[in-house]
């Protein structure tokens, strides 16, 4: 295989943070600058691990805490052959949400433990950068009401937001903080430099391993 991988970019944050609109942006950006770039989302809902899940986040249906926290993972796993795929054909692929949001949600209900909620996500591909974006609940709300979805109150996401803070003490994993509170074309301008800085330095490196 001769030509260059493409980059594994992750957006990781809280609840309305901008994480979908910027991921959208960032592809279109890549694309107009002439690389190639997909979006893929977790959980990602078309396949019958996603239907479950996001009938469970609809509260169509309940699942026992153990037992979701193991379908996202392995709503994650399910994709593993197609993400190396891409990212071997040179694909820069941009997620939304990933294993850190998976600790962090699930870590925030009570008696777990962010090392249980870690290990199936163990050995995943590697971000080779993951983006934060900050926002403080109070220009969270600002953006709008929570959903009905389960998960969205502002007591379980400011737990999740202290998991991240958490999750982002692991110098293994290439975190920057994105101060989210800022304007869409501002926020865009931050991600898309540090993301085309990685493009060039991951391109001629293995994709790695997370939390192996
Ligand atoms: N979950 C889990 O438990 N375990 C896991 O392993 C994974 C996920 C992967 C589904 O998430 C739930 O699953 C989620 C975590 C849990 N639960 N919660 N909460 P989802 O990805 O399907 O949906 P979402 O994550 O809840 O979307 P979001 O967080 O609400 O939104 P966002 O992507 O961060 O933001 P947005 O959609 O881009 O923007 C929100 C609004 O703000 C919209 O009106 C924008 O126009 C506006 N916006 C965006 N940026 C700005 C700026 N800069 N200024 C002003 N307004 C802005």
């Amino acid at each position: 295989m001769s030509c260059r991988r493409g980059a594994l970019i992750v957006l990781e944050g809280v609840d309305r943070a901008g994480k979908t609109t910027q991921c959208q942006k960032l592809v279109h950006a890549l694309q107009q600058s002439g690389r190639a770039a997909e979006m893929m989302r977790f959980p990602d809902r078309t396949t019958k691990i996603g239907q479950l899940i996001s009938s469970y986040l609809e509260k169509k249906s309940n699942l026992e805490d153990h037992t979701v926290h193991l379908l996202f993972s392995a709503n994650r796993w399910e994709m593993v052959p197609l993400m190396k795929q891409k990212l071997e054909q040179g694909i820069n692929l941009v997620v939304d949400r990933y294993a850190f949001s998976g600790v962090a949600f699930t870590s925030a209900k009570p008696g777990f433990s962010l090392e249980w909620c870690m290990n199936p996500d163990i050995g995943l591909p590697k971000p080779d950068l993951v983006m934060f974006l900050q926002l403080n609940p109070n220009m969270a709300a600002n953006r709008g009401e929570y959903g009905i979805e389960r998960y969205e109150t502002s007591a379980f996401q400011r737990t999740v937001h202290q998991r991240f803070e958490e999750l982002m003490q692991d110098s293994s994993v290439n975190w920057k903080v994105i101060d989210a509170a800022r304007t869409i074309e501002e926020v865009h301008k931050d991600i898309k430099l540090l993301s085309e800085c990685i493009i060039s330095l991951a391109e001629n490196q293995p994709v790695g391993e997370l939390w192996s």
